[in-house]
């Protein structure tokens, strides 16, 4: 049987009093968002007859992914990261800023404090036998197309398991491995060594891949490399570039794939290249220069603290 009972008089008192907005004390802001949010919910479950056991179907889901530390996992995989990006897009593109270099999400797996360096790096340990040499390089400019010496380029990726370390369910990987910070040389270049990443699949039988099972979907992002890049003066950039090729390239479970960040990777071969580049094979190679953004009347307008964790 359908019932309604939502626009009630009493329970939109009710919603007014469990979000505290009877009271004085709290957060204003707080009180606004869960006012809203269990409002919706509400209604949700009027509206759709939502039965006692989904509910507790629900809340059981949601105290696994807690558990299992997934709701930053979830985030992207039901389009909220890749929404949020939308919106900081739209803003910007109110208020008159071009990104020369897209950007796109951050996903859970960054771990603050990777070892520093100027110009380049070098990624990998060695240690993955399967890794395929990768060359990545290119210039931090500003806006104006002038180059940033002293730019920061914080890049982090998987292995060719698709496990990131510190996140590695096997504990093979060395803290940092695939992590590091480069500064940018004198000309705003950086360039770094490892190897190609794998896509990313997240964990089987997870509450994550369960609820992604539902809805017919699967956890798989295509290769991809992920980066920080920030510069005095300008505004933080999150963005990370795709492995050209990959199958899953338009099909990615975080939605994180955007036109502009998917550079062309070239398989050198030549002795001359491999020489130059101290190596003893052939390697891919992809050049991706960066463009930040000037500061909005002196600050970062999308600043996040998610990014300021620390190491585990
Ligand atoms: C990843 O490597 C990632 O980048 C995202 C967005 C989600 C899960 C794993
Ligand atoms: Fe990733």
């Amino acid at each position: 049987m359908t019932v309604k009972i939502f626009d009630k008089p009493e329970i939109q008192d009710f919603l007014k009093t469990l979000s505290g907005l009877d009271k004085e004390g709290g957060s204003p802001r707080v009180k606004e968002i869960v006012h809203r949010l269990m409002s919706d919910l509400f209604k949700a479950i009027d509206d759709l007859d939502i039965t006692p056991d989904e509910y507790w179907t629900g809340i059981a889901w949601l105290n696994e992914i807690g558990a299992a530390g997934q709701a930053g996992l979830i985030s992207p995989g039901l389009g909220l990261d890749h929404f949020i990006d939308e919106r900081l897009d739209a803003i910007d593109e109110a208020i008159g800023i071009k990104n020369g270099t897209p950007r796109t999400i951050e996903g859970p797996l960054y771990v603050a404090g990777a070892p520093v360096s100027t110009g380049f790096a070098r990624l990998d340990d060695g240690t993955d036998a399967n890794g395929h040499t990768l060359i990545m390089h290119g210039t931090v400019y500003d806006s104006d197309g002038s180059p940033l010496p002293g730019a920061l380029v914080e890049v982090w990726h998987c292995d060719t398991r698709g496990f990131y370390s510190h996140f590695d369910p096997t504990g093979q990987q060395a803290p940092f491995n695939m992590r590091r910070t480069i500064i940018a040389d004198d000309k705003g270049r950086y360039k770094f060594q490892s190897i190609l990443p794998h896509g990313y699949g997240v964990p089987p039988g997870s509450p994550t891949e369960r609820l992604l099972s539902a809805l017919g979907r699967h956890g798989q992002r295509p290769a991809h490399i992920h980066f920080f890049i920030s510069a005095d003066g300008h505004r933080k950039l999150t963005t990370q570039i795709n492995i050209a090729g990959d199958p899953l390239l338009h099909d990615d479970f975080a939605y994180a794939t955007r036109d502009g960040l998917v550079p062309d990777v070239t398989e050198r071969v030549d002795e001359a290249s491999i020489k130059a580049n101290n190596l003893d094979g052939p390697f891919a190679e992809i050049e991706f220069d960066i463009q930040l953004t000037h500061l909005v009347d002196g600050v970062d307008n999308q600043l996040n603290e998610q990014r300021k964790r620390v190491a585990a």
